[in-house]
C-alpha cells in the first residue's frame, strides 16, 4: 500500500499526555498477553475505524520489552487465512508449545453461520500464521478461547457464551480428547447476576484462564451491559470453581471488557480495553494495561483503568536498530509493511510525532540517523526531549528517494541527547505526506557512525 495512495480513516489523538491505551494509530480488542523470550507479546483483535458492530476482520500483534514502548507487527492472521470463516474476527488467545506458536480463535463459519473456534500456527510470535486444520478446531455456536497448559503438560480449552466449556487439548494441540464438557455456571462458582433469568451468574464471555501458586485462576467478562471484569478461582483446572468478585469495576467507555493476565520481569499485568481513544466507544474499542500486585491470600486487588498505564520495565537503548513502529503514544501517524521487512511508520503530515519513552542515553549521542523514503522531500525530522514542545537535539530533512518504498538513510548531527529522557521525533513541512520512517539509531560520542 503507498501512502500517497490510500488515505486510512485514522484514529488521530492530537495530545500525547498519557501511554494508555497501548495502541493510538488503530482501534484494538480483546487482548491476549504472552511471554516469551523476553518480550511480552501482545495479540488483539481489531476494531474497525467508525464501526457500529463488531465488524471485525483481522487480528494484530504488538510486542514491547518495558510495557511502555510497543512494536507494531501489523496482522499475520485474519479472516481469509480460515477458508471456511466468513466473519467476527473476535477474541482469541495465542500459547506457545515446542517452539510453536497456536492462536485460537472465535470466527463465523461459511457452511454453518454459528460460531465457531479455528486454531492456527506459526514458528514465530510475530507470524505468519497459517490455519492448523482447515477447518474448526471446535464448533457448537459459542466463543472466547482461552488455553491453559497445567504444569503437567495438559493443556485445556475453554471458552463460551452464554455457555461455559472445557475440553482437554492433545499434545498436538491442534486436536482434543474427550468431549466438550459444559462449566456448571453456578452461583457460588460465578456470582449472582440479577434481573436475566436466563442468565443467573455474572459469567458473560471472555475466559482467562491460569495458574499462580497451586491455585487456579478463571477471570471474566461479568454481566451484560455493560461489563466489569470478574474472577473464580478453583483447586484443579476442571473446577469447582469459587466466585471471588471484581477485578475491574465498569467503566471506560466500552459496554464490553476483555482480560488478559501475565507476569513478567516479576511484576503483574492485567489487559483490558476500553473507548478511551478520540472516536472511540463499544465497537472503537483499545487495549490498555495496569501493572498491579496480589493480595497476601492470592487474591487479585480491584484495578482501575488509567490514562497513564504500567510503569516502564527498563530503559530502551537508542544505540541498537529501534524500529520506527516502536512506539510509546503516537500521534497522527499510521503503519503499514515495509518493503525491506515487518512494519514501517507511513502518512507522516506535519505536526505528527511519536514519542519513544524512556531513552537511555548514557553520556551523550553525537548523531541520529534514520531509515526514510520519500515522494515529496519536504519532511524534516526533529528529534526532540522531553515532549513535543522539548529541546532540538537534532534535525534531519528526509530528500526525495523516489518512491514511499524507496529507502534512503539520512544522518544528522545530535548535541545535548544524555542521561534516560523521552524521546520525542516530531515531523515538519509543508502539507500533505513528507515522509516515511522504518527504523532509527543513535550513535554515542566517540564512536563512529555507520553509513548505513
Ligand atoms: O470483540 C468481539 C467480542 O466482544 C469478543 O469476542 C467479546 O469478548 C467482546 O469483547
Amino acid at each position: 500500500m503507498l501512502a500517497f495512495a490510500v488515505v486510512p480513516a485514522a484514529v488521530q489523538p492530537t495530545v500525547a499526555r498519557a501511554d494508555n491505551p497501548i495502541v493510538q494509530h488503530v482501534y484494538t480488542a480483546d487482548p491476549a498477553p504472552l511471554v516469551y523470550n523476553g518480550r511480552v507479546y501482545l495479540y488483539t483483535g481489531h476494531d474497525e475505524d467508525g464501526s457500529t458492530y463488531f465488524t471485525m476482520k483481522d487480528w494484530r500483534v504488538w510486542s514491547s520489552a518495558d510495557m511502555v514502548n510497543w512494536t507494531d507487527h501489523g496482522s499475520p492472521l485474519s479472516l481469509a487465512t480460515f477458508s471456511w470463516a466468513s466473519a467476527d474476527a473476535w477474541a482469541g488467545q495465542a500459547v506457545q508449545r515446542g517452539g510453536k506458536f497456536y492462536w485460537y480463535v472465535p470466527v463465523k463459519t461459511r457452511a454453518t453461520g454459528r460460531m465457531a473456534i479455528g486454531v492456527a500456527v506459526s514458528d514465530s510470535p510475530t507470524g505468519p500464521f497459517r490455519d492448523a486444520l482447515g477447518h474448526p478446531l471446535v464448533e457448537n455456536g459459542e466463543f472466547d478461547p482461552t488455553v491453559f497448559i497445567d504444569d503437567d503438560g495438559q493443556a485445556y480449552l475453554y471458552w463460551g457464551n452464554p455457555n461455559l466449556w472445557y475440553v482437554r487439548l492433545n499434545a498436538d494441540m491442534t486436536s482434543y480428547s474427550g468431549s466438550p464438557t459444559k462449566i456448571p455456571l453456578t452461583t457460588a462458582g460465578f456470582g449472582t447476576r440479577t434481573g436475566d433469568p436466563n442468565r443467573p451468574t455474572l459469567f458473560e464471555e471472555g475466559p482467562w484462564v491460569y495458574k499462580r501458586g497451586g491455585l487456579y485462576y478463571l477471570v471474566f467478562a461479568a454481566k451484560c451491559c455493560s461489563e466489569f471484569i470478574a474472577y473464580s478461582t478453583a483447586p484443579v483446572p476442571t473446577g469447582p470453581w469459587t466466585y471471588r468478585g471484581t477485578v475491574m469495576p465498569t467503566q471506560g467507555g466500552s459496554f464490553t471488557n476483555h482480560p488478559g493476565i501475565v507476569d513478567f520481569k516479576g511484576n503483574s499485568y492485567f489487559f483490558y480495553h476500553n473507548g478511551a481513544l478520540p472516536g472511540g466507544g463499544g465497537y472503537t474499542r483499545s487495549v490498555a494495561v495496569e501493572k498491579f500486585s496480589y493480595n497476601a491470600d492470592g487474591t487479585i486487588p480491584t484495578i482501575t483503568m488509567t490514562g497513564t498505564g504500567a510503569p516502564q520495565a527498563g530503559t530502551l537503548d537508542p544505540y541498537v536498530r529501534q524500529e520506527a513502529e516502536t512506539i510509546a503514544w503516537g500521534s497522527g501517524i499510521e503503519t503499514e509493511p515495509s518493503s525491506e521487512g515487518g512494519m514501517n511508520v507511513g502518512w507522516i503530515e506535519n505536526g505528527d510525532s511519536i514519542k519513544v519513552k524512556g531513552v537511555a542515553f548514557g553520556t551523550g549521542a553525537s548523531s541520529f540517523r534514520a531509515r526514510v523514503a520519500s515522494t515529496t522531500g519536504s519532511g524534516t525530522v526533529e528529534v526532540r526531549l522531553g515532549g513535543l514542545n522539548g529541546p532540538v537535539v537534532g534535525r534531519c530533512g528526509v530528500p526525495n528517494t523516489g518512491g514511499w518504498q524507496a529507502w534512503t538513510t539520512v544522518t544528522c548531527p545530535v548535541s545535548g541527547a544524555t542521561g534516560t529522557q523521552d524521546l520525542y521525533l516530531r515531523f515538519t513541512g509543508g502539507s500533505g505526506y513528507l515522509l516515511n520512517m522504518n527504523w532509527w539509531q543513535f550513535t554515542p560520542v566517540g564512536a563512529v557512525a555507520a553509513r548505513r
